[in-house]
């Protein structure tokens, strides 16, 4: 429990800090046979993918996967043979379509301005050929293939690409494959991690190189993905996920309680409540133990450790003062459990998302209400936005001035030419001038 003043210390980000946790230095060790950074396991990954291609996606898929999977993609027949409950269909199909419309109200039009000096402008063209990492295994992330593929269909992608890592099975969920064939994803790759990764940039002999890569993972997906970077486009660098909910007397604790522990859940996250009342802190307090008691096995240890671990209360005087640490923090969601919510919008500087009022929980953001759930994190909502249609799309710039602008601007242009000293650009300049 921090007070404002301590809060504005805590919820500062320090970036490249954190510790490689004991757990995964030991995993590795158990994999690799040496004491290795998950850095250098990425390295190895990537370089063994670049030069031995589908034979080494089988056969990390082997080591870390532990199964073996004899075609890469995801066959016809399995698309056939995917089932799944026509109740969990129709939600797909609703999360589908409320997405895809959210997505078709944004402004993405190029634009060109033909006027008596000629034209400029900036045409909007998709991206040719995008891969999606779809977070799988034990806890396949239907929603993200849904909160990704959708919004690069809307951009006009024609060519997506998924890729997953395979249960112990081989198989992907059905979900996820009933999904990518409402969506119109192309192809979906039964691969993951690093080596996943690796293949989307340099390309395999089955799986085709992509112009950009999408989607979160676990700490491995990112190293790789950082690594990647400038060889592909790279979204975003997504870490554990983070929610503020601002509270004020108002609030209800359980619904407070409820939302923390709905983050808490995922791996890593971190769960901070800021509030201007004294009785909801020590309601929250008592609400979190009844609440998280009657979690299931394992999200009620996973949800105990976030807690634990990460989770930060603040009571502030004012809602101002939780507003400014908002900003201080810049979290992936804001929740907004407050009295008139729409009021404050204008103090908000930074977030990747904004849930108000107690009817707009961030889990329904998680799956169905419109905007992507990649959203940034780790403070990383000072600079960047959720996953949108331009994240799959390019401008291209359009400079088609006539006689006129030359004659306006030229000599200004040849003139900082050389005071750059370079004399073939301001000649290519006069050279047009003399005419
Ligand atoms: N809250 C997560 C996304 C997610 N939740 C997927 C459930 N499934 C990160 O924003
Ligand atoms: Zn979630």
């Amino acid at each position: 429990i921090f007070t404002h003043q301590q809060a504005r210390t805590a919820l500062k980000r320090n970036f490249g800090e954190e510790a490689i946790p004991e757990s995964m230095l030991e995993r590795i060790e158990k994999t690799f046979g040496e004491r290795l950074t998950p850095d250098q396991v990425v390295d190895r990954i990537l370089l063994d993918v670049k030069t031995r291609g589908d034979e080494a996606l089988r056969e990390w898929t082997r080591k870390l996967d532990r199964v073996h999977v004899e075609s890469l993609e995801v066959t016809e027949a399995e698309f056939q043979a995917a089932s799944i409950g026509s109740e969990l269909e129709a939600a797909l199909s609703q999360s589908i379509a409320r997405v895809r419309e959210f997505h078709q109200n944004q402004p993405t039009s190029g634009w060109i301005n033909h006027g008596a000096g000629g034209a400029l402008g900036q045409i909007v063209r998709p991206m040719s050929r995008v891969g999606i990492y779809v977070p799988g295994g034990s806890a396949p992330l239907i929603s993200t293939l849904i909160m990704t593929a959708v919004i690069a269909k809307v951009a006009g992608v024609p060519e997506i690409i998924v890729v997953t890592p395979p249960d112990r099975f081989g198989k992907v969920h059905p979900a996820i494959l009933v999904a990518a064939r409402e969506i119109g994803v192309n192809r979906v790759f039964k691969v993951g991690g690093a080596q996943a990764i690796g293949a989307l940039a340099y390309g395999t002999d089955s799986i085709p190189q992509v112009d950009k890569i999408a989607g979160p993972g676990n700490t491995f997906v990112v190293l790789a993905k950082r690594k990647v970077f400038g060889q592909v486009g790279i979204e975003s660098l997504p870490g554990p996920t983070e929610t503020l909910v601002i509270a004020d007397e108002t609030a209800d604790s359980r619904f407070v309680v409820a939302d923390l522990l709905a983050q808490a859940e995922h791996v890593g996250a971190e769960p901070v409540l800021v509030t201007t009342s004294e009785k909801i802190l020590y309601a929250v307090q008592e609400e979190i133990e009844a609440q998280i008691s009657t979690l299931p096995e394992p999200n009620q240890s996973m949800a105990r450790e976030s807690i634990q671990e990460r989770m930060k209360m603040v009571i502030v005087e004012t809602l101002e003062q939780a507003f400014e640490l908002n900003n201080i923090y810049a979290p992936e969601h804001l929740c907004l459990l407050i009295r008139n919510p729409w009021e404050y919008l204008g103090l908000i500087e930074s977030a990747g998302g904004v849930f108000v009022g107690e009817d707009s929980m961030e889990a329904l953001g998680d799956y169905i209400a419109g905007p992507s759930h990649v959203m940034p994190t780790g403070g990383t909502a000072r600079f960047s936005s959720p996953l949108n249609v331009r994240d799959f799309q390019k401008i291209i710039s359009v400079v088609g001035v006539n006689r006129q602008t030359l004659q306006a601007t030229g000599p200004a242009a040849a003139r900082i030419a050389r005071a750059e000293g370079l004399e073939a650009h301001a000649r290519a300049i006069e050279v047009r001038l003399e005419e």
